[in-house]
Protein backbone atom coordinates (compact mmCIF):
# COMPACT_ATOMS: atom_id res chain seq x y z
CA UNK A 1 0.00 0.00 0.00
CA UNK A 2 2.42 2.53 0.69
CA UNK A 3 4.54 1.42 -2.03
CA UNK A 4 1.64 2.58 -4.47
CA UNK A 5 1.26 5.51 -2.83
CA UNK A 6 4.86 6.38 -3.37
CA UNK A 7 4.36 5.58 -7.05
CA UNK A 8 1.35 7.75 -7.30
CA UNK A 9 3.36 10.47 -5.54
CA UNK A 10 6.40 10.36 -7.81
CA UNK A 11 3.77 10.53 -10.96
CA UNK A 12 1.88 13.36 -9.51
CA UNK A 13 5.26 15.21 -9.38
CA UNK A 14 6.33 14.28 -12.63
CA UNK A 15 3.38 15.44 -13.93
CA UNK A 16 3.18 18.63 -12.29
CA UNK A 17 6.58 19.78 -13.34
CA UNK A 18 5.68 18.76 -17.02
CA UNK A 19 2.86 20.90 -17.18
CA UNK A 20 4.25 23.51 -15.50
CA UNK A 21 7.26 23.36 -18.38
CA UNK A 22 5.03 23.55 -20.90
CA UNK A 23 3.09 26.44 -19.48
CA UNK A 24 6.32 28.69 -20.03
CA UNK A 25 7.09 27.55 -22.99
CA UNK A 26 6.89 28.70 -26.44
CA UNK A 27 3.96 26.09 -27.41
CA UNK A 28 5.57 24.88 -30.98
CA UNK A 29 8.79 25.99 -32.69
CA UNK A 30 8.56 29.56 -34.26
CA UNK A 31 11.24 31.37 -36.81
CA UNK A 32 11.34 34.98 -36.66
CA UNK A 33 13.61 37.65 -38.70
CA UNK A 34 16.73 39.63 -38.21
CA UNK A 35 17.50 42.37 -40.57
CA UNK A 36 20.86 43.54 -40.41
CA UNK A 37 22.77 46.03 -42.86
CA UNK A 38 26.61 44.33 -42.67
CA UNK A 39 27.57 41.85 -44.88
CA UNK A 40 28.27 38.14 -43.88
CA UNK A 41 31.99 38.47 -41.64
CA UNK A 42 31.22 41.52 -40.49
CA UNK A 43 31.61 41.96 -36.75
CA UNK A 44 27.91 42.64 -36.07
CA UNK A 45 26.34 40.31 -38.26
CA UNK A 46 28.71 37.25 -36.59
CA UNK A 47 27.08 38.45 -33.15
CA UNK A 48 23.60 38.02 -34.54
CA UNK A 49 24.75 34.42 -35.66
CA UNK A 50 26.13 33.72 -32.63
CA UNK A 51 23.15 35.19 -30.54
CA UNK A 52 20.69 32.99 -33.18
CA UNK A 53 22.47 30.00 -32.80
CA UNK A 54 22.63 30.13 -28.80
CA UNK A 55 18.78 31.37 -28.64
CA UNK A 56 18.02 27.88 -31.07
CA UNK A 57 20.26 26.54 -28.61
CA UNK A 58 18.81 27.05 -25.08
CA UNK A 59 15.10 27.52 -26.05
CA UNK A 60 15.47 23.61 -27.13
CA UNK A 61 14.60 24.18 -30.98
CA UNK A 62 11.65 26.47 -30.20
CA UNK A 63 12.56 29.80 -31.45
CA UNK A 64 14.60 29.61 -34.39
CA UNK A 65 15.92 33.01 -35.81
CA UNK A 66 17.27 33.98 -39.65
CA UNK A 67 19.79 36.01 -40.38
CA UNK A 68 19.08 38.68 -43.42
CA UNK A 69 22.35 40.54 -43.77
CA UNK A 70 24.13 42.95 -46.19
CA UNK A 71 20.76 44.96 -46.20
CA UNK A 72 18.58 41.96 -48.19
CA UNK A 73 15.88 42.76 -45.60
CA UNK A 74 15.90 46.37 -45.00
CA UNK A 75 18.06 48.43 -46.87
CA UNK A 76 17.53 51.44 -43.99
CA UNK A 77 17.45 50.96 -40.87
CA UNK A 78 14.27 53.14 -40.03
CA UNK A 79 12.27 50.44 -42.38
CA UNK A 80 13.22 48.04 -39.82
CA UNK A 81 12.30 49.53 -36.92
CA UNK A 82 9.37 50.50 -38.48
CA UNK A 83 8.54 47.00 -39.46
CA UNK A 84 9.28 45.91 -35.47
CA UNK A 85 7.18 48.43 -34.69
CA UNK A 86 4.08 46.88 -36.36
CA UNK A 87 5.26 42.98 -35.53
CA UNK A 88 6.72 42.34 -38.93
CA UNK A 89 10.09 41.57 -38.32
CA UNK A 90 11.13 40.10 -35.28
CA UNK A 91 14.67 41.39 -34.61
CA UNK A 92 16.66 44.11 -35.94
CA UNK A 93 20.73 45.23 -35.22
CA UNK A 94 20.80 48.18 -36.06
CA UNK A 95 22.53 51.95 -35.07
CA UNK A 96 21.47 53.40 -32.07
CA UNK A 97 21.33 56.49 -33.68
CA UNK A 98 18.15 56.05 -35.89
CA UNK A 99 16.94 54.88 -32.73
CA UNK A 100 16.95 57.57 -30.96
CA UNK A 101 14.20 58.90 -33.60
CA UNK A 102 11.51 56.71 -31.90
CA UNK A 103 13.23 56.49 -28.00
CA UNK A 104 14.68 60.23 -27.57
CA UNK A 105 16.72 59.62 -24.45
CA UNK A 106 19.14 57.31 -26.91
CA UNK A 107 20.70 60.94 -28.09
CA UNK A 108 22.01 61.37 -24.71
CA UNK A 109 24.67 58.78 -24.67
CA UNK A 110 25.72 59.79 -28.39
CA UNK A 111 26.11 63.26 -28.05
CA UNK A 112 29.01 64.42 -30.06
CA UNK A 113 32.49 64.04 -28.68
CA UNK A 114 30.84 62.60 -25.17
CA UNK A 115 33.48 59.79 -24.77
CA UNK A 116 37.26 60.11 -24.54
CA UNK A 117 38.08 56.08 -25.52
CA UNK A 118 35.88 52.74 -26.33
CA UNK A 119 37.15 51.61 -22.71
CA UNK A 120 35.34 55.39 -21.43
CA UNK A 121 32.08 54.16 -23.65
CA UNK A 122 32.21 50.48 -22.55
CA UNK A 123 32.02 51.34 -18.86
CA UNK A 124 29.24 53.18 -18.97
CA UNK A 125 27.51 50.84 -21.63
CA UNK A 126 28.02 48.14 -19.06
CA UNK A 127 26.95 50.22 -16.10
CA UNK A 128 24.05 51.94 -15.05
CA UNK A 129 23.56 54.42 -17.42
CA UNK A 130 23.97 51.75 -20.31
CA UNK A 131 21.13 49.34 -18.80
CA UNK A 132 18.61 52.00 -17.93
CA UNK A 133 18.76 53.25 -21.84
CA UNK A 134 18.22 49.48 -22.80
CA UNK A 135 15.51 49.45 -20.29
CA UNK A 136 13.83 52.80 -21.70
CA UNK A 137 13.88 51.49 -25.12
CA UNK A 138 11.51 49.11 -23.71
CA UNK A 139 9.78 51.19 -21.76
CA UNK A 140 9.25 54.20 -23.97
CA UNK A 141 6.52 52.49 -25.53
CA UNK A 142 8.46 52.31 -28.90
CA UNK A 143 7.34 48.55 -28.89
CA UNK A 144 11.14 47.52 -29.44
CA UNK A 145 13.12 45.49 -26.60
CA UNK A 146 16.85 46.87 -26.30
CA UNK A 147 18.07 43.15 -25.88
CA UNK A 148 22.24 44.20 -25.83
CA UNK A 149 24.96 46.58 -27.09
CA UNK A 150 27.90 46.11 -29.70
CA UNK A 151 30.71 48.20 -30.48
CA UNK A 152 30.97 50.41 -33.75
CA UNK A 153 34.03 52.56 -33.12
CA UNK A 154 34.26 56.10 -33.74
CA UNK A 155 32.58 57.70 -36.44
CA UNK A 156 34.93 60.18 -38.85
CA UNK A 157 34.06 62.04 -41.32
CA UNK A 158 35.05 60.50 -45.00
CA UNK A 159 35.16 62.71 -48.39
CA UNK A 160 36.16 64.11 -51.94
CA UNK A 161 38.01 66.92 -50.63
CA UNK A 162 40.13 67.22 -47.80
CA UNK A 163 38.37 68.16 -44.63
CA UNK A 164 40.63 68.98 -41.37
CA UNK A 165 38.50 71.42 -39.62
CA UNK A 166 35.16 72.18 -39.24
CA UNK A 167 34.74 75.22 -41.83
CA UNK A 168 36.32 72.50 -44.39
CA UNK A 169 32.32 71.22 -44.25
CA UNK A 170 31.23 74.38 -45.44
CA UNK A 171 29.07 73.88 -48.64
CA UNK A 172 29.69 70.17 -48.35
CA UNK A 173 26.53 67.63 -48.93
CA UNK A 174 27.49 64.63 -46.56
CA UNK A 175 25.16 62.17 -46.10
CA UNK A 176 23.98 60.99 -42.41
CA UNK A 177 22.13 58.69 -40.62
CA UNK A 178 18.47 58.99 -39.98
CA UNK A 179 18.82 61.13 -36.79
CA UNK A 180 18.24 64.64 -36.41
CA UNK A 181 20.68 65.39 -33.99
CA UNK A 182 23.67 63.92 -35.97
CA UNK A 183 22.18 65.84 -38.80
CA UNK A 184 22.85 69.28 -36.44
CA UNK A 185 26.27 67.97 -36.26
CA UNK A 186 26.66 69.31 -40.51
CA UNK A 187 24.52 72.04 -40.44
CA UNK A 188 26.56 73.53 -37.38
CA UNK A 189 29.52 73.15 -39.48
CA UNK A 190 28.19 75.13 -42.46
CA UNK A 191 27.36 71.87 -44.40
CA UNK A 192 23.77 70.40 -45.97
CA UNK A 193 23.21 66.99 -44.23
CA UNK A 194 21.35 64.20 -46.72
CA UNK A 195 19.34 61.56 -45.31
CA UNK A 196 17.27 58.81 -46.43
CA UNK A 197 20.35 56.97 -48.33
CA UNK A 198 21.15 53.32 -46.74
CA UNK A 199 24.62 52.29 -46.33
CA UNK A 200 24.22 49.83 -49.27
CA UNK A 201 23.74 53.17 -51.67
CA UNK A 202 26.51 55.97 -50.32
CA UNK A 203 29.01 54.39 -53.00
CA UNK A 204 27.20 55.35 -55.89
CA UNK A 205 25.68 58.14 -54.39
CA UNK A 206 29.42 59.63 -54.03
CA UNK A 207 30.67 58.42 -57.57
CA UNK A 208 27.39 60.48 -58.97
CA UNK A 209 28.02 63.81 -57.18
CA UNK A 210 25.06 63.43 -55.47
CA UNK A 211 27.04 63.85 -52.07
CA UNK A 212 30.48 64.93 -51.24
CA UNK A 213 30.79 62.45 -48.21
CA UNK A 214 29.50 60.73 -45.61
CA UNK A 215 31.00 59.64 -41.77
CA UNK A 216 31.48 56.05 -40.42
CA UNK A 217 34.01 54.07 -38.74
CA UNK A 218 36.67 52.01 -40.63
CA UNK A 219 35.03 49.03 -41.12
CA UNK A 220 31.81 50.52 -42.37
CA UNK A 221 34.45 52.78 -44.76
CA UNK A 222 35.85 49.68 -45.43
CA UNK A 223 33.72 46.98 -45.94
CA UNK A 224 30.88 49.15 -47.76
CA UNK A 225 34.00 49.89 -50.37
CA UNK A 226 33.04 53.71 -49.96
CA UNK A 227 36.91 54.20 -49.68
CA UNK A 228 37.16 53.55 -53.70
CA UNK A 229 35.01 57.05 -53.80
CA UNK A 230 35.86 59.05 -50.67
CA UNK A 231 39.58 58.86 -50.44
CA UNK A 232 39.70 61.62 -47.40
CA UNK A 233 39.66 60.26 -44.03
CA UNK A 234 39.64 62.62 -41.10
CA UNK A 235 39.91 60.89 -38.09
CA UNK A 236 37.85 63.38 -35.98
CA UNK A 237 35.98 60.71 -33.89
CA UNK A 238 32.74 63.35 -33.67
CA UNK A 239 31.02 60.50 -32.28
CA UNK A 240 30.96 56.90 -30.93
CA UNK A 241 27.63 55.42 -31.20
CA UNK A 242 27.21 51.75 -30.11
CA UNK A 243 25.14 49.42 -31.70
CA UNK A 244 21.86 48.29 -30.47
CA UNK A 245 20.10 44.56 -31.18
CA UNK A 246 16.50 45.04 -30.82
CA UNK A 247 13.61 42.79 -30.34
CA UNK A 248 10.14 43.79 -31.51
CA UNK A 249 7.02 43.02 -28.85
CA UNK A 250 4.37 42.66 -31.49
CA UNK A 251 6.57 39.82 -33.38
CA UNK A 252 7.12 38.10 -30.26
CA UNK A 253 3.66 37.93 -29.12
CA UNK A 254 2.55 37.29 -32.24
CA UNK A 255 4.72 34.28 -32.27
CA UNK A 256 3.39 33.50 -28.92
CA UNK A 257 6.72 33.28 -27.76
CA UNK A 258 6.69 32.60 -23.45
CA UNK A 259 7.60 34.96 -20.92
CA UNK A 260 10.14 32.24 -19.89
CA UNK A 261 11.94 31.75 -23.62
CA UNK A 262 11.61 35.95 -24.03
CA UNK A 263 13.95 35.90 -20.54
CA UNK A 264 16.48 33.03 -22.68
CA UNK A 265 16.24 35.17 -25.61
CA UNK A 266 17.21 38.30 -23.13
CA UNK A 267 20.58 35.93 -21.72
CA UNK A 268 21.54 34.71 -24.98
CA UNK A 269 21.90 38.69 -26.65
CA UNK A 270 23.67 39.47 -23.56
CA UNK A 271 26.18 36.72 -23.94
CA UNK A 272 27.39 37.74 -27.63
CA UNK A 273 28.12 41.12 -26.41
CA UNK A 274 31.77 40.10 -25.60
CA UNK A 275 32.10 37.92 -28.92
CA UNK A 276 31.09 41.03 -30.83
CA UNK A 277 33.97 43.59 -29.22
CA UNK A 278 37.11 41.10 -30.01
CA UNK A 279 35.31 40.28 -33.32
CA UNK A 280 35.39 44.39 -33.55
CA UNK A 281 39.15 44.91 -32.05
CA UNK A 282 40.05 42.58 -35.20
CA UNK A 283 37.62 43.94 -37.97
CA UNK A 284 39.41 47.93 -37.04
CA UNK A 285 42.82 46.89 -37.56
CA UNK A 286 42.19 44.98 -40.61
CA UNK A 287 40.04 47.76 -42.13
CA UNK A 288 42.26 50.29 -40.98
CA UNK A 289 45.49 48.71 -42.57
CA UNK A 290 44.17 48.40 -45.71
CA UNK A 291 42.31 51.25 -46.25
CA UNK A 292 45.72 53.16 -45.07
CA UNK A 293 47.24 50.21 -47.89
CA UNK A 294 45.34 51.42 -50.69
CA UNK A 295 46.80 55.15 -50.11
CA UNK A 296 43.94 56.74 -48.86
CA UNK A 297 44.60 60.05 -47.02
CA UNK A 298 43.98 59.60 -43.78
CA UNK A 299 44.05 63.52 -41.37
CA UNK A 300 44.83 62.80 -38.07
CA UNK A 301 43.53 66.31 -36.52
CA UNK A 302 45.76 68.28 -34.07
CA UNK A 303 44.23 69.57 -30.66
CA UNK A 304 43.05 72.78 -32.32
CA UNK A 305 41.46 71.25 -35.59
CA UNK A 306 39.23 69.17 -32.87
CA UNK A 307 38.20 71.94 -30.88
CA UNK A 308 37.36 73.50 -34.03
CA UNK A 309 34.42 70.67 -33.96
CA UNK A 310 33.92 70.82 -31.09
CA UNK A 311 33.02 74.17 -30.91
CA UNK A 312 30.94 74.13 -33.93
CA UNK A 313 28.65 71.81 -32.33
CA UNK A 314 29.02 72.67 -28.88
CA UNK A 315 25.09 73.82 -29.37
CA UNK A 316 23.73 70.39 -29.56
CA UNK A 317 24.30 69.47 -26.31
CA UNK A 318 21.66 72.43 -24.97
CA UNK A 319 19.85 71.25 -27.34
CA UNK A 320 19.59 67.49 -27.71
CA UNK A 321 21.12 67.25 -23.80
CA UNK A 322 18.48 69.04 -22.55
CA UNK A 323 16.71 67.29 -19.51
CA UNK A 324 19.52 64.54 -19.65
CA UNK A 325 22.05 66.70 -17.46
CA UNK A 326 22.37 64.05 -15.00
CA UNK A 327 23.03 61.44 -17.54
CA UNK A 328 25.65 63.73 -19.25
CA UNK A 329 27.02 64.36 -15.87
CA UNK A 330 27.43 60.76 -14.73
CA UNK A 331 28.91 59.61 -18.44
CA UNK A 332 31.55 62.43 -17.77
CA UNK A 333 32.20 61.18 -14.21
CA UNK A 334 32.55 57.64 -15.52
CA UNK A 335 35.92 55.87 -14.53
CA UNK A 336 37.48 53.63 -17.02
C1 LIG B 1 27.40 51.72 -39.33
C2 LIG B 1 26.46 50.95 -38.45
C3 LIG B 1 25.17 50.64 -39.17
C4 LIG B 1 24.59 51.91 -39.75
C5 LIG B 1 25.60 52.61 -40.60
C6 LIG B 1 25.04 53.91 -41.19
O1 LIG B 1 27.04 49.74 -38.05
O2 LIG B 1 24.29 50.04 -38.26
O3 LIG B 1 23.54 51.64 -40.50
O4 LIG B 1 26.76 52.87 -39.84
O5 LIG B 1 25.73 54.90 -41.21
O6 LIG B 1 28.54 52.07 -38.59
O7 LIG B 1 23.89 53.90 -41.63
Amino acid sequence: MKKITAVFLVLAIACAAVLAKGGSETSKSVTLKLSEVHVDGYPTTMADQEFARLVKEKTEGRVNIEVYSNGTLYGEETGAIEAMQVGDCGFARVSASPVANYVPALNAIQLPYLYNSADHMWAVLNGEVGQNMLDAVQKSGSGLIGLCWYDSGSRNFYTTKVVRQAKDIKGMKIRMQNNTMMCRIIELCGGTPVTGIGPNDIYSAIQQGVIDGAENNWATYYSKGDYEVAKYFCLDAHTRIPEILLGSVAALKKAGISEADIAIIKECAKQTQEYEIAQWKAMEKKAESAVRANGNIVYEPTVEDLKTFQNAVAAIYTEYGKGYENIIEKIRNTKY
